[in-house]
């Protein structure tokens, strides 16, 4: 059962999806995160274990390689593949509540701003941590935060921004956030996003990256 997660986390790591997947060359013909997720549930490993000891543990270094530079973006986005395709498997184990999410993170890139590259990387590494991810694209007023909070109460929510004329958005929408859903923690991050802006704005944390957002979700729980 060990060595079947680690494999399996080894693929989402190294962006493997499946089989016929060219990606990466030394895992040609290989099983890719597909097979082995789909192996692993047959075998009776629990949805559980499948997630948080194989997809999520691959995921995790991804997070922290990215971080370090050690990889970059596309190699993020084929590791998020994998993890994406090996989740279907588990999609019957979640509707079924047999395997439960850690929470709900609400996501959005502010109005003004249509830039969502990075938003999205967030997203794929929030939601391959095990969290529920409600993805409101890009352009994002403060209403839509609000209604998606009262469809998901207590969720995170995360506001992304690439332009300075579009950061000051930001003070707006967690403004309104406290006092139309106080309480709600609010996440922030963007290029040109500090943690001293931050402060000033009063939201609660601020992430460079991914992995930042995943650690600061994860610590919430603990
Ligand atoms: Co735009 N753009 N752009 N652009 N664009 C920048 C951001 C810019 C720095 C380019 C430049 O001038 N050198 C500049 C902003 C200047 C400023 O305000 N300081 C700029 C500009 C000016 C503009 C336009 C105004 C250009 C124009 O029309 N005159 C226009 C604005 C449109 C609008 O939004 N209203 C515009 C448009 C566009 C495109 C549509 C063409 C395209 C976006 C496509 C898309 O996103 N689907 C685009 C792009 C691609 C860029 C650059 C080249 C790349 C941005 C990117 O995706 N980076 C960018 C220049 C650059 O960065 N080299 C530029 C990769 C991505 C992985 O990084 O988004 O920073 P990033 O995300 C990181 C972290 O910031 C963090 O994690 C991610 C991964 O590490 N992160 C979070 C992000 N969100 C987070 C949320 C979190 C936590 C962490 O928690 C919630």
């Amino acid at each position: 059962m060990e060595e079947l997660l680690h494999r399996i986390a080894h693929c989402v790591e190294f962006g493997k999806i499946n089989k016929i997947s060219p990606y990466p060359p030394d895992m040609k013909e290989q099983d890719g995160a597909d097979e082995l997720t789909k192996s692993a549930l047959d075998k009776g490993i629990s949805p559980n274990d499948v997630l948080t000891r194989g997809l999520v543990v691959g995921m995790e270094k991804v997070g922290v390689k990215f971080r370090e530079n050690k990889v970059f973006v596309p190699q993020v986005l084929m590791s998020a593949k994998a993890m994406s395709t090996a989740m279907q498997h588990l999609k019957p184990y979640f509707q079924s509540g047999a395997v439960k999410r850690k929470g709900t993170f609400i996501i959005g890139t502010v109005v003004g701003d249509l830039h969502d590259i990075g938003k999205n990387l967030v997203s794929m590494m929030v939601e391959g941590n095990g969290w529920e991810v409600v993805d409101l694209g890009i352009d994002v007023k403060v209403e839509k935060f609000i209604a998606a909070l009262k469809e998901h109460p207590g969720s995170v929510v995360g506001l992304s921004a690439l332009l300075t004329t579009t950061m000051v958005n930001m003070e707006q929408i967690v403004k309104e956030l406290q006092v139309q859903v106080p309480g709600t923690r609010i996440l922030i991050g963007g290029a040109p996003v500090t943690d001293e802006f931050r402060k000033k704005i009063g939201a609660d944390f601020y992430s460079p990256d991914p992995q930042g957002a995943v650690e600061y979700l994860n610590r919430l729980i603990a």
